[in-house]
């Protein structure tokens, strides 16, 4: 049996390094390098970064400031240079549901814009902060950079008007085409705070703190964005729009999420992903 005890110097040494990005096999390799039983270097990293009061539970408990729509006259509100109808809100999970929130004009042109670009969608690999093809998201999609043209310029105002956010905390505008059969499969859009490649993700503009998706046509049938904690679907119409926000990221803001299949004709979105910070 081991004698080595964890001392608090100890733990400051393993949350500087986490801190300082290196990988817990490195800092494993070190702990061993410098005398520690595997098993107890092994317990003290558990311990130190994942357990209450450590790193990983600070980042999980901060909770952020998110998004919020403009006070609603009637289910209009002006934001920026359009009229903007509100169908539906709830407060927990925060969902708001608008109609007219681009033009039939807007849509379209968005859809030529992105269709030469677009190629199968990828999502994050939480573990390495990188992005891969996966089967859970079988659409296909395109980045826009942020202000890239002026439809997309306009839209971000729009949106930063309408939901009080900074237009620099906003990612580019993601296109999805979605053909028959492909879907979307439940996830949550925040960056899973315990996986080890999301430090390097959040240097750039920190947590999402809120999604809109906005429907750039009426598939003929399937493609709703559902939100199973909250037993809500929202019907894709040409258009409209659903925005959702998550001041932390945890299921218990319920904004588990995802795009159910196509069964017929195509579904065509564009995301807005809203940052905690400068998304420069
Ligand atoms: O296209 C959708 O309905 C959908 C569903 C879930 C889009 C996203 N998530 C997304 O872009 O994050
Ligand atoms: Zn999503």
């Amino acid at each position: 049996m081991s004698q080595q005890t964890i001392t608090p110097e100890l733990r400051q040494w393993i949350v500087a390094q986490a801190e300082s990005g290196q990988q817990p096999e490195q800092v494993l390799a070190s702990m061993q390098a410098s005398g520690w039983d595997e098993d107890v270097a092994l317990q003290a990293m558990q311990e130190v970064l994942f357990g209450k009061g450590g790193p990983v539970a600070r980042l999980q408990a901060r909770v952020h400031k998110v998004p919020e729509l403009l006070p609603v006259d009637r289910n209009r509100v002006w934001a920026h240079d359009r009229e903007v109808t509100v169908q539906v809100q709830i407060q927990h999970p925060r969902v708001v549901v608008f109609s007219d929130l681009l033009s039939l004009d807007e849509c379209a042109e968005l859809i030529e814009l992105s269709r030469p670009r677009l190629s199968r969608s990828e999502t994050v690999v939480h573990t390495t902060g990188g992005s891969e093809v996966n089967s859970a998201r079988t659409s296909q999609g395109m980045f826009f950079g942020r202000g890239e043209n002026p439809l997309c310029a306009l839209i971000e105002a729009r949106l930063s008007a309408l939901l009080q956010w900074p237009v620099e905390n906003g990612e580019g505008l993601q296109i999805l085409r979605y053909a028959p059969g492909a879907e979307y499969r439940p996830h949550y859009d925040y960056f899973e705070p315990t996986q080890p490649g999301t430090p390097a993700i959040l240097k750039r503009g920190g947590q999402r703190v809120g999604t809109v998706v906005m429907y750039l046509n009426t598939p003929e049938a399937g493609g709703a964005t559902t939100f199973p904690d909250a037993g809500l679907t929202v019907h894709p119409i040409a258009g409209s729009a659903v925005f959702f926000s998550y001041a932390q990221p945890l299921p218990e803001t319920k904004t588990l999420h995802g795009g159910s299949p196509v069964t017929s004709g195509e579904k065509w979105v564009a995301t807005k992903w809203l940052r905690e910070g400068r998304f420069d």
